[in-house]
């Protein structure tokens, strides 16, 4: 039996969500509260000791890291393979893969804190953000000493992340009109599903115009994804931040 542990909204459970639905697999789940810190409890960090969702529990044994979690079920469930059987074509999937979790879903999670996440620090003076916020954290420890003081990230490093989403999506358009309509050709692979919650995120805070005018095939990718049954099943309501937050200014500080 398998049993996602996952956030509707996290980035990194709708990858695997995603994986699930397009291999018509069924899975039992534990919705994480990450705003009731649910994921730093005792008994989830015996899952999952980095605090983090999602976490895939497979009869009994737990299975971390959303990218790690996709290709297990990959390999486990061959219907509809999200890697191609081509073994140099894999090797360049898996470089795709590589870049977008060092890249994209690192720089995403800038704009997402300042526009909605913001809220779980209210109150807080910079001391307590470091007691409460920063120190507990296993593995955002470094994100969140980046962001320096509960009143979100700086001008700079939103910049900083929004040229790392552009070139993202550069490289996207460039594959989408070498190969296409996939970013590795006529498959859709962990390629596309690794970078979907990133475009669906940028879409979801308003930030289309990175890509808009300059890369359209990222746009005409976008709505293609969506046509996808697993994309409508992976995304419910309540699985965006646009959903049930209130979305704060881009730029949330002064602090340059
Ligand atoms: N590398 C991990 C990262 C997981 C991760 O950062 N999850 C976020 C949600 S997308 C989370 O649980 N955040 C909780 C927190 O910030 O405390 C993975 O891909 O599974």
């Amino acid at each position: 039996m398998l049993v996602l542990y996952h956030a509707p909204h996290s980035t990194c459970s709708q990858k695997v969500r995603m994986v699930l639905h397009e291999k018509r697999v069924k899975f039992d789940e534990v919705r994480i509260d990450l705003g009731k810190k649910e994921q730093l409890k005792p008994d989830y960090l015996k899952l999952n000791p980095n605090g983090v969702v999602p976490t895939l529990v497979d009869d009994g044994v737990p299975i971390v890291e959303s990218s790690v979690i996709c290709e297990y079920l990959d390999e486990k469930y061959p219907q509809s393979p999200l890697l191609p059987a081509n073994i140099v074509e894999r090797a360049h999937t898996r470089a795709w893969m590589h870049y977008i979790e060092e890249v994209a879903v690192a720089a995403i999670r800038v704009p997402s804190f300042n526009r909605a996440f913001l809220y779980r620090f209210s109150g807080l003076d910079q001391k307590q953000f470091e007691a409460q916020e920063v120190n507990p954290r296993p593995v955002r420890r470094e994100l969140f000493q980046r962001m320096g003081s509960p009143k979100g990230f700086s001008k700079t490093e939103v910049d900083k992340s929004l040229g790392e989403l552009s070139e993202t999506c550069r490289r996207m358009d460039e594959s989408i009109a070498r190969k296409g309509p996939w970013l590795m050709g006529e498959q859709f692979t962990l390629a596309d599903v690794l970078v979907m919650p990133s475009i669906d995120r940028m879409a979801d805070l308003g930030l289309v115009h990175v890509w808009q005018d300059k890369y359209p095939r990222v746009g005409e990718w976008y709505v293609r994804l969506q046509a996808r049954p697993a994309f409508k099943a992976t995304y419910f309501p309540g699985s965006r931040v646009s959903d049930f937050l209130n979305l704060e200014p881009l730029y949330a500080t002064e602090r340059d």
